[in-house]
C-alpha cells in the first residue's frame, strides 16, 4: 500500500479495480529498483525488447499492434453533458454513453493482469502551473512511457496530500481491437478513459488527453492556456535569452525547431537555443502583465524517420541512452534505423509489423516497404537533450516575447508575418491550415484548418477557445506579438524556396528583433513582412528572386482564402467571437485596397500603404469607388462571383 492518505483516491482506485478486475495492483514509487524490475518483467513477457546496451545503453524497443500505430481521431471523444459545449470540432457522447460504452470494455479486461497506479505530475510538482493526475494502466511500456514524460511516484503522492484534486485516468489495452477502442474525456468530472488502444498518443494520458484536452477545458475556467506549442529559448550575442512559443500541426518539424542548431553564418555572431518544451505549453498572465509559460512534460515523445544529425543534431544525441523506441527497424544487432535516419540501412532487420526486413524490400504491388512506421517513435527525457534549459524545471517558467503559429503551405503564406496586434493574431491563429500529417490517422496530405494547431486537442467548443484567447489578450498589459510562419512555400516546380532547419533562427531572430523594435518591416494587408534586408542572411546563398518570392502576398489567392475562412467561421454559428469576423472583414477590405501592398520586394509598398491611408481618411467614397475598381483588376472572375460580389 502506497504512503497515501487520500481517500478519495483509494476509493476510485478500488472502484476502478472492481470493474477492470485486475489480479493485482501495484503503486508506482518512481524509484530505480522500480524500473528495473518493472524492465525485468517486460522483457520476460515480449512487452519490450532490450536493446544493444553497450551500443544504446538504457535503451528499449516496442512494438505496438499493426491497427495501433497512431491517434485515432474518430475514436476520440469529449463527454459533456450538452453537446453544443463539445462544440463542432469535436466527437460528442454523453458522459452516461461514454463511461456505459467503456465500461463494458474495460469490464473484466486486467484479469490475470497487473494494474499499475501512476501518480504523475504535469509540470515541477508543486508549481502553482502544474497538474496533478493518476493513471491505472495495465500496460508496462505504458508505466516506462510515463517515467521519462512526467515526474511520476512518491514526490507527487506527498505534493498531492490527503484532498488534492487530480485527474483521474484510466487506460486499458484491452483487445486493441479497432471496434473496441475509445479515447474518452470527462472535463466536467477532470476524468479520462482510454481503452483498446496501446500507442502513446491514446495511452500515455498526460500528454494530448490531459495536458491538452483537458488542461484547455481548465485554462479556460481557471484564465489561462494549455497549447500545442514548443517553448525555446534564444540567447542572443549580448547573453540575453528570448523566449518564443510556436504552434505548429503534427510533423511540420516543431521538435526540430525547438532544438535547433544556429547555422553557421549565425553561429559567429553567437547565438545559442535552450530547449524548453518540443510539443505543449501552459501559459498564465504575470504580475508583470506578460505571459509566463512552462512545459508540462519532462520528456519527448518525438517522430523518429526524416530524424537524423543534419535536421536534428540534438535529438540525435539525445536518444542515445536510456530511450524507448517504438515501431522502427530492429537490427540484427538489437540497435534501431529509421528512414531519413543516419548511416546507411542495416543489411538486414525486423521491420515495425516483426516481419524480416531488408533495404530495397517491395511488396506485391512493386511499392518499397518502409522498415519503419512513418509514425514510429521514441521517448527520451528531455534533460538528456544538449540544448536543454535549466529553466526546464523553473517553476514560475519562462516569460514569451513571441508566438509564433505555423503550417505548411505550398503557395499561400509568406515565409512569415507578423499580426497588426492581439486580436488580428487570434484571427491568424484561428484561421491556420496545414497539411495532415502521419501523426493522424487518414489521408495524408489533405489540407485541413487547425485554429491554433488545436483542432484535435481543444477540449470545449472552439468558439468559445477564440474567446478565451481573446479575453487573454486583454489581461494583459505586455503580451506577447504574434507571428505566421510557412517554411514550406515552394516554387513553380515545387521545390522548396527555403532551406528551412537551422537557418529558420534567421526568422526566429527577426521576429525577436521586432519584438524589440530594431527591425523594420513593410505593411501588406495580411500583416507585416520583413522590410528589404531586414533578415540576415549572412553565409546563406539564396537569390534575391527567391526571397521575392517569400515574401510575396498574392492578393487573389487571399481573397479565395477569405471564402474558405469564410466557411470555416460559419459552423461555430454564435460561438464564434464577433471580433474575429470584424478581422475577416478587415482583411477583405486590406485586399481590397485601390493602391497595390503586393507589389514584392520593392521599395513601393510603405508609399503605397501610406496612400491608401491618406486616401481612405480624405475622402472614403473615393475610396469605395478605387476599391472597386481595383478589386475588378486584381481578382480572377471565378473569385469574385463566388466570394465577394455575391455576399456583397
Ligand atoms: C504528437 C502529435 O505530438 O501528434 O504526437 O501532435
Ligand atoms: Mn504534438
Amino acid at each position: 500500500m502506497p504512503a497515501t492518505q487520500h481517500r478519495l483516491l483509494h476509493e476510485w482506485v478500488e472502484e476502478m479495480a472492481r470493474m477492470c478486475e485486475p489480479e493485482r495492483i501495484v503503486w508506482i514509487d518512481g524509484s530505480e529498483e522500480e524500473k528495473e524490475s518493472l524492465i525485468r518483467e517486460a522483457v520476460a513477457n515480449g512487452e519490450v525488447v532490450e536493446l544493444n546496451q553497450r551500443k544504446l545503453p538504457g535503451c528499449l524497443y516496442h512494438r505496438t499492434a499493426a491497427n495501433d500505430v497512431a491517434r485515432t481521431e474518430d475514436l476520440t471523444f469529449i463527454c459533456t453533458t450538452l453537446q453544443e459545449d463539445a462544440g463542432p470540432t469535436n466527437n460528442w457522447m454523453s458522459p452516461e454513453e461514454g463511461y456505459r460504452r467503456a465500461g463494458e470494455i474495460f469490464q473484466g479486461s486486467m484479469r490475470g493482469r497487473t494494474m499499475y497506479v501512476i501518480p504523475f505530475s504535469m509540470g515541477p510538482v508543486g508549481s502553482p502551473f502544474s497538474k496533478v493526475g493518476v493513471e491505472l494502466t495495465d500496460s508496462i511500456y505504458v508505466v516506462l512511457n510515463m517515467r521519462i514524460m512526467t515526474h511520476v511516484g512518491a514526490p507527487v503522492l506527498k505534493q498531492l496530500g490527503s484532498g488534492g484534486e487530480f485527474t483521474k485516468c484510466l487506460h486499458g489495452k484491452a483487445e486493441r481491437d479497432m471496434k473496441r477502442r475509445l479515447i474518452l474525456h470527462f472535463p466536467e468530472d477532470n476524468t479520462i478513459w482510454s481503452v483498446g488502444s496501446g500507442y502513446g498518443g491514446n495511452v500515455l494520458l498526460g500528454k494530448k488527453c490531459l495536458a491538452l484536452r483537458i488542461a484547455s477545458y481548465l485554462g479556460k475556467r481557471e484564465g489561462w492556456l494549455a497549447e500545442h506549442m514548443l517553448i525555446m529559448g534564444v540567447e542572443s550575442p549580448e547573453g540575453r535569452v528570448e523566449y518564443v512559443a510556436a504552434a505548429f500541426p503534427s510533423a511540420c518539424g516543431k521538435t526540430n525547431l525547438a532544438m535547433l542548431v544556429p547555422p553557421e553564418g549565425l553561429k559567429i555572431k553567437g547565438y545559442r537555443i535552450w530547449t524548453v518544451g518540443d510539443d505543449i505549453s501552459w501559459m498564465r498572465i504575470d504580475t508583470d502583465g506578460r505571459l509566463w509559460a512552462i512545459n508540462p512534460e519532462t520528456g519527448f515523445f518525438g517522430v523518429a524517420p526524416g530524424t537524423n544529425s543534419k535536421t536534428n543534431p540534438n535529438m540525435i544525441k539525445t536518444i542515445k541512452r536510456n530511450t524507448i523506441y517504438t515501431n522502427v527497424v530492429l537490427t540484427k544487432d538489437n540497435t534501431v534505423w529509421w528512414e531519413g535516419g543516419d548511416g546507411t540501412p542495416p543489411a538486414e532487420g525486423t521491420d515495425w509489423l516483426g516481419r524480416p526486413w531488408k533495404p530495397g524490400l517491395k511488396d506485391d504491388k512493386g511499392q518499397p516497404v518502409a522498415g519503419a512506421h512513418p509514425n514510429s517513435r521514441f521517448t527520451a527525457p528531455l534533460t538528456q537533450c544538449p540544448s536543454a534549459s535549466f529553466r526546464v524545471e523553473h517553476h514560475h517558467g519562462v516569460p514569451i516575447s513571441a508566438i509564433v503559429f505555423g503550417g505548411r503551405r505550398a503557395h499561400l503564406a509568406p515565409l512569415v508575418y507578423e499580426a497588426f496586434d492581439w486580436e488580428h493574431g487570434v484571427f491568424v491563429g484561428a484561421t491556420m491550415a496545414s497539411e495532415r500529417t502521419a501523426a493522424q490517422f487518414g489521408t495524408l496530405g489533405e489540407v485541413r484548418r487547425d485554429p491554433m494547431a488545436m483542432l484535435p486537442f481543444c477540449g470545449y467548443h472552439m468558439g468559445d477557445y477564440f474567446q478565451h484567447w481573446l479575453d487573454m489578450g486583454r489581461r494583459m498589459t505586455n503580451p506577447p506579438k504574434i507571428f505566421h510562419v510557412n517554411w514550406f512555400r515552394t516554387d513553380e516546380n515545387g521545390d522548396y524556396l527555403w532551406p528551412g532547419f537551422g537557418e529558420n533562427l534567421r526568422i526566429i531572430e527577426w521576429i525577436l528583433d521586432r519584438c524589440r523594435g530594431d527591425a523594420d518591416a513593410t505593411k501588406t494587408p495580411i500583416g507585416y513582412v520583413p522590410a528589404p534586408e531586414s533578415v540576415d542572411l549572412t553565409g546563406l546563398s539564396i537569390s534575391g528572386e527567391a526571397m521575392d518570392s517569400l515574401f510575396a502576398v498574392n492578393r487573389s489567392d487571399w481573397y479565395a482564402e477569405t471564402d474558405g475562412i469564410a466557411a470555416f467561421f460559419q459552423q461555430f454559428g454564435n460561438r464564434l467571437p464577433k471580433v474575429l469576423w470584424d478581422q475577416l472583414e478587415l482583411l477583405r477590405l486590406r485586399l481590397k485596397a485601390p493602391i497595390s501592398l503586393m507589389t514584392p520586394g520593392t521599395e513601393i509598398r510603405p508609399l503605397a500603404a501610406e496612400l491608401n491611408e491618406i486616401i481612405q481618411r480624405e475622402n472614403p467614397n473615393v475610396y469605395s469607388m478605387l476599391s472597386r475598381l481595383a478589386k475588378r483588376l486584381y481578382f480572377p472572375k471565378g473569385i469574385l462571383a463566388q466570394s465577394a460580389e455575391a455576399k456583397e
